[in-house]
């Protein structure tokens, strides 16, 4: 007689003996790395994204993420491992289903959760018992239950008896060579226990250590902590800054001198903004779902505040200095170096240097850039391409900001070459120069 086997057993089977087969969602700088290291122990896994381009490039074993190695994205290709669709046909073939797609915010900060819940009615629509749904993307605590359940249910489906659903946060740092995501601690948080443990047996087969927590929602909001975590610290030494500016104080070197308390503090830098997909983003997600329980999160609202100020105070920074130099920034010839959002990557999602550049021709200034992570540059209204660092576009220029501290520029040439250089990233340390303001 054929003994059923219930769709857990089965599940927790084929993630142990490495036969089931997983799905991502979404592959950015969470996904397709999470997609390698699967790969590498030997789960088949099948990408999903929107993106014809990147399933193309995909397939044919060609990397586009900095934290992946081509050679191993390449081979795990060809090995037959991984590749990529743009559809969701390939549901019912998923043991696993790992959904990375974008949380963005609307112009008033509201969440935008239309890629997460596009994403789970198409699942729902293939969904079969014997698998689990979990969500990585960083949200408000609740999503994973209050707005992917439902959906997912629509199929008729029962959780935690044909299908499991669980929450565990990204902690990806993009350019970061120390941390990846298998040594990387992973959060995992079930929409009920069986969900649990099948998400915590999935995730401990690829990530050193994998941290259960009791619910999805614990799991939603230790990521948006984290995030409210740098926010906020960002914004305290931002904050001090502008203080720092009026007191005529150097905030560099009162914070290099408060890091050197060997416990209770923790180095934060200012700068001109905050960029990236997720520090100016996710914090605002607790803090509308907080007022559904009238509750007012100030230090999320205050830490974008002033973190969003950064790039008029670097403007407003440099038409003093020009001034001082006797130029007006009106027809002022400004060079910014550096464009990505933080050093040594290519990623210029939000960032601040595109604000202040479109702040510099608001007030007349005639305005390029350099940055060779970043050839072109195209967001928010802003299309623009990197010009050649050459000794004339130096000596020619009225100001140089140093929006980007990228290790790949020469520091002291530019220096040397510039009439004056506004360092909004302390890149300039070390360099004795009276040329050099620092924000
Ligand atoms: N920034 C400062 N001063 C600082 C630190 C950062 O001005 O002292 C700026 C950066 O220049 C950048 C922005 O803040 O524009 C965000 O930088 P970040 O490194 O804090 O954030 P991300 O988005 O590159 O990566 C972060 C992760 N980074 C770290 O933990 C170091 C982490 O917060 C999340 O795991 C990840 O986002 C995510 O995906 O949420």
């Amino acid at each position: 007689m054929q003994t059923v086997v219930d769709p857990k057993t089965l599940l927790l089977k084929r993630i142990e003996d490495k036969t089931a087969v997983v799905g991502v969602v979404g592959m950015g700088y969470v996904g397709l790395p999470f997609a390698v290291e699967k790969a590498k122990v030997g789960y088949r896994v099948v990408g999903i994204d929107r993106s014809a381009k990147r399933v193309e490039m995909i397939n044919q074993g060609h990397n586009y993420i900095g934290d992946v190695k081509d050679e191993d994205l390449r081979e795990l290709v060809a090995q037959g491992l991984i590749r990529a669709t743009t559809g969701f046909e390939v549901v019912p073939e998923l043991d696993v289903v790992v959904i990375a797609v974008p949380t963005p915010l609307t112009k008033n900060l509201v969440p935008d959760l239309q890629y997460v819940e596009g994403v789970t009615r198409e699942i729902a629509r293939y969904l079969r018992p014997g698998q689990l749904v979990s969500l990585e993307s960083t949200t408000y605590p609740g999503t994973t239950e209050e707005v992917m359940l439902p959906i997912l249910e629509q199929s008729g489906l029962k959780l935690n008896q044909d299908f499991f659903l669980a929450h565990s946060p990204e902690r990806v740092d993009p350019g970061n060579a120390r941390y990846t995501t298998k040594n990387t601690n992973k959060v995992v948080g079930g929409v009920g226990p069986e969900s649990l443990e099948v998400a915590v047996a999935f995730y401990s087969k690829t990530i050193d250590h994998v941290v259960p927590v009791s619910s999805a929602k614990a799991a939603e909001m230790v990521k948006v902590f984290e995030n409210t975590f740098r926010a906020v610290n960002i914004a305290l030494v931002n904050e001090l800054t502008l203080l720092c500016d009026r007191m005529d104080l150097n905030v560099w070197e009162v914070l290099d001198a408060a890091f050197t308390k060997p416990f209770g503090i923790m180095p934060f830098y200012p700068g001109p903004g905050v960029g990236g997909h997720c520090i100016p983003l996710d914090p605002h997600y607790l803090e509308w779902k907080a007022k559904e329980y009238n509750f007012n999160t100030h230090f999320i609202n205050l830490a974008g505040e002033i973190n969003r100020k950064m790039p008029e105070f670097t403007v407003d920074k440099a038409a003093r200095v020009l001034s001082q130099h006797g130029k007006p920034l009106q027809g002022a010839k400004v060079v910014l170096l550096g464009m990505a959002y933080k050093a040594n990557l290519d990623d210029y999602r939000e960032s601040p240097a595109i604000e202040v550049f479109k702040l510099l021709q608001k007030r007349g200034a005639e305005v390029v850039f350099h940055d060779s992570w970043t050839p072109h540059v195209e967001e928010h209204g802003l299309v623009a391409d990197s010009v050649e660092l050459t000794d004339e576009l130096l000596q020619n220029a009225d100001l140089v900001i140093i929006t980007t501290n990228h290790k790949n520029v020469d520091y002291a040439r530019v220096v040397a070459l510039s009439k004056v250089v506004l360092d909004t990233r302390y890149a300039t340390r070390g360099l004795k120069a009276d040329n050099v303001v620092l924000l």
